[in-house]
C-alpha cells in the first residue's frame, strides 16, 4: 500500500511538473483601447502599445473612425504607418491559439493592404489583402501554432508601403495544453485515485 501511495504521489506530481510549461504559457488580449484619446477623429504613431513594440515606423492608433470604424471600442491599428511597420511582442514556449480582426482599409487597393504574421522572422500566417470598401469590413482571422522555445510573435505590413494599409483590432494569445500533457495528467490523476482506493480497503480490512 505504501508504495502505490508513493507512486500515485510521484506520478501526479510528474504531470504537475509538466502541465507547468502550458501553464506558464504567455496569454493576452489586447484591443488598443487602453488610452482614452477623447472624442475627436485622428491618429497617433507609437513607438510601443500595449506591450507591443512597434517597428522602424512605429504603430499607428486611429481612433473615432477617422478613416473607418472600429472592431472593439473606439481605437485600432494600422501597420503601414508612413511606410510599412509591424509590431511584435516575445511569447513563451508553447501551444496556442492566436485570434485576431483584419479590416481592408476603405478605398484602398489590395496590393497595399496585406498584413502578415511572422514566427521568429519566418512568416506563419497572412490576411491577404482585399480591395477595401466605403466602410472596414472587421473580418475574423484564427492560426494556431506551436513554439517549442521563446519566440518573437509580429504583425506586419506588407505590400506597397504608401502611409495606407490594413487594420488590426483585438487581438489575443490562448494557451492550448499539449495533448501529451492532458495524457500525463489524466494518467497521474488514475495512479492517485488507485493508491487512494487500496488505502481505502486496506483499513476496512484492518480497522
Ligand atoms: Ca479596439
Ligand atoms: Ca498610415
Ligand atoms: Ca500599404
Amino acid at each position: 500500500m505504501r508504495i502505490m501511495k508513493v507512486l500515485g504521489l510521484t506520478a501526479a506530481s510528474a504531470a504537475l511538473a509538466l502541465a507547468g510549461p502550458a501553464l506558464a504559457a504567455t496569454t493576452f488580449s489586447t484591443n488598443f483601447d487602453s488610452t482614452d484619446f477623447g472624442t475627436a477623429p485622428g491618429f497617433t504613431t507609437l513607438t510601443s502599445y500595449e506591450g507591443w513594440n512597434g517597428g522602424p515606423n512605429g504603430i499607428e492608433v486611429q481612433y473615432n473612425n477617422v478613416a473607418g470604424r472600429a472592431f472593439s471600442g473606439n481605437n485600432f491599428v494600422e501597420l503601414d504607418t508612413n511606410a510599412n511597420s509591424s509590431m511584435s511582442r516575445i511569447i513563451d514556449a508553447g501551444s496556442y491559439v492566436l485570434n485576431y480582426w483584419y479590416s481592408d482599409r476603405p478605398g484602398v487597393a489590395a496590393r497595399s493592404n496585406g498584413i502578415t504574421v511572422l514566427l521568429d522572422g519566418d512568416r506563419a500566417f497572412t490576411s491577404t489583402g482585399g480591395a477595401g470598401g466605403s466602410q472596414t469590413d472587421w473580418r475574423q482571422q484564427t492560426f494556431a501554432f506551436n513554439v517549442a522555445e521563446r519566440t518573437r510573435l509580429t504583425f506586419r505590413a506588407i505590400g506597397t508601403s504608401d502611409s495606407l494599409g490594413g487594420y488590426i483590432d483585438s487581438v489575443s494569445l490562448s494557451a492550448v495544453p499539449e495533448p501529451t500533457t492532458w495524457a500525463m495528467m489524466i494518467a497521474g490523476f488514475g495512479m492517485m485515485g488507485f493508491a487512494l482506493r487500496n488505502r481505502a480497503k486496506s483499513k476496512v480490512a484492518y480497522a
